[in-house]
């Protein structure tokens, strides 16, 4: 490998940054909160493909938590790099769609200066599950959440992406400008109704004029997006550099495959994204509950699974007949079956996502995916074993997913190491571990009886209590690997 150290800074007067526009024509019309990897892989890609025919979109991206993204880009003109990672190789491409990068927690008001300004036409998010403050049972808005208690003392001083939509759409009404339209491009079920309930439930707190201008006034079209981007690495950042000549230190590295369709309703106008692959329809939700049941649902069920195993990486967990086999019937028996749509385009589909996660380029760590699990598992695995439930049918599989993830927040793998569990509720997942002792049926308990994750429904069940009580018998006894070899024995009813 040569010295990255030696090479050049990636920045825009370096004469082998040559993107298809002429970047200095480029305005903003879109504020992205949460310009994590994520983001800069998909939206901004998309973007950046249609600059050269419509220049007003370009982005100005904003952390809520962290300066170190706008740290990195800064010295770099905020462009980056876009590595695409497959077994045939790697490509990368300079993405220059992002104009600005701004630090909320230092610089909060430039970003709802920015947010208020009449050439912003949407805002958009990827703050992950838990940016939403709210119940992941019931899509609510939490209103004892700590940062919106904080949001609601202090209104004009927001840290919350609720907190600070609603500012922002507030001071626009006041102004006299018309108001942004929201894109959620988070995995939440669907996502641009979520945003609104949490969004007019927050400022409904506040002013009902406020909450009724936004019910009425501001378009929350959903979204379903898809590309997996793991985080990335100092190793990543040299390989960047090999391939591209430059140091970059924030690239981004991804898959091959790349999805986003969008319902399509932009009163204040959007990019033409179609020439860059978008996918406008109206009605998205058969997408989203596809994406994440299959493959937000795989890919939970087999983190806990595979990091329980000691697989570091999804590729290799996968690449494991057990693990391999379970997924794929986990699919087939269990969610396919609460999809809407021909069984045959989804055993494509399936097929697909396996190929996708056997990507051996993409070193997409289970622990990554592992995180945050309590605002995670409603719409992965909860939504499809409910519907399950209602037509008796068996819930073997899904009910691993769960139970993997139960037996993971206990927060020691099977070789007795200790798991650095990150979730917002991890301190109390773990006490409800200790209190469990090494009682399977009490720790079951305990964990359903977490309603943010469970609703009231779910821990009244039998049946789910049954199956997640005998797969973590079989968890703690024999391990993740015979348990999962097990769960594909079982009759597909
Ligand atoms: C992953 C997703 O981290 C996770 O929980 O399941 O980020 C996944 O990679 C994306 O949704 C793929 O589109």
């Amino acid at each position: 490998m040569s010295d990255s150290s030696l090479a050049p800074r990636l920045s825009a007067a370096h004469h082998r940054v040559r993107l298809p526009y002429d970047r200095s024509r480029i305005t903003p019309g879109i504020v992205h909160l949460g310009i994590g990897a994520f983001c800069r892989a998909h939206m901004a890609a998309y973007v950046d493909g249609v600059l050269a025919s419509d220049p007003s979109w370009g982005i100005i991206g904003a952390s809520l938590k962290r300066p170190d993204t706008r740290n990195a880009l800064a010295p770099q003109d905020f462009l980056y790099t876009l590595a695409v990672r497959s077994g045939a190789g790697t490509t990368t491409r300079f993405i220059g769609s992002l104009l600005d990068v701004l630090d909320a927690t230092r610089q909060r008001d430039e970003l709802l200066a920015a947010m208020i300004d009449p050439h912003i036409r949407i805002v958009s998010l990827t703050v992950t599950e838990k940016g939403y403050c709210h119940d992941p049972a019931t899509g609510q808005l939490d209103p004892e959440h700590p940062d919106i208690l904080h949001d609601l003392a202090h209104p004009d001083s927001p840290v919350t992406a609720p907190g600070l939509i609603a500012r922002a759409l507030q001071l626009r009404r006041t102004a006299g400008i018309c108001p942004f339209t929201v894109l959620s491009c988070d995995n939440l079920p669907a996502n641009g109704e979520t945003t609104a309930r949490i969004i007019t439930g927050y400022a409904a707190l506040q002013s009902g004029a406020l909450a009724n201008h936004i019910a009425s006034e501001v378009a929350f079209p959903s979204t379903m997006v898809d590309r997996i981007v793991p985080a990335t690495t100092d190793d990543d950042r040299k390989l960047v550099c090999e391939a591209s000549g430059l140091w970059d230190s924030w690239p981004v590295m991804t898959e091959p495959f790349t999805q986003w369709v969008v319902e399509d309703h932009f009163p204040n106008g959007r990019p033409a994204l179609e020439p860059a692959g978008v996918e406008f329809v109206n009605d998205v939700r058969p997408f989203e509950l596809m994406k994440l049941r299959m493959l937000n649902g795989s890919h939970s069920s087999l983190a806990y699974l595979g990091y329980l195993a000691g697989y570091e990486f999804v590729s290799e967990a996968i690449s494991d007949p057990a693990f391999g086999a379970f997924i794929h019937d986990l699919m087939t028996e269990e969610v396919m079956s609460t999809l809407p749509g021909d069984v045959g385009k989804l055993a494509v589909y399936r097929d697909a996502l396996l190929e996708r996660f056997r990507n051996p380029a993409l070193r997409h760590r289970t622990w990554q995916i592992a995180m945050d699990g309590s605002q995670k598992l409603p719409q992965r695995l909860l939504g499809t074993i409910r519907d399950r439930l209602a037509r008796n049918a068996s819930i073997t599989r899904a009910g691993l997913g769960v139970a993997a993830w139960m037996r993971y927040v206990t927060g020691t793998d099977e070789h007795g190491r200790k798991i650095d569990v990150r979730d917002p509720l991890a301190l109390r997942l773990r006490a409800i571990a200790e209190a469990a002792g090494d009682e399977p049926a009490k720790l079951v308990d305990g964990l359903l009886n977490v309603r943010d994750v469970f609703g009231d429904d779910l821990p009244r069940n039998d049946q789910l209590r049954t199956v997640l009580t005998d797969h973590l018998l079989s968890l703690f006894g024999l391990g993740a690997r015979e348990t999962a070899r097990r769960a594909n024995l079982a009759p597909a009813l």
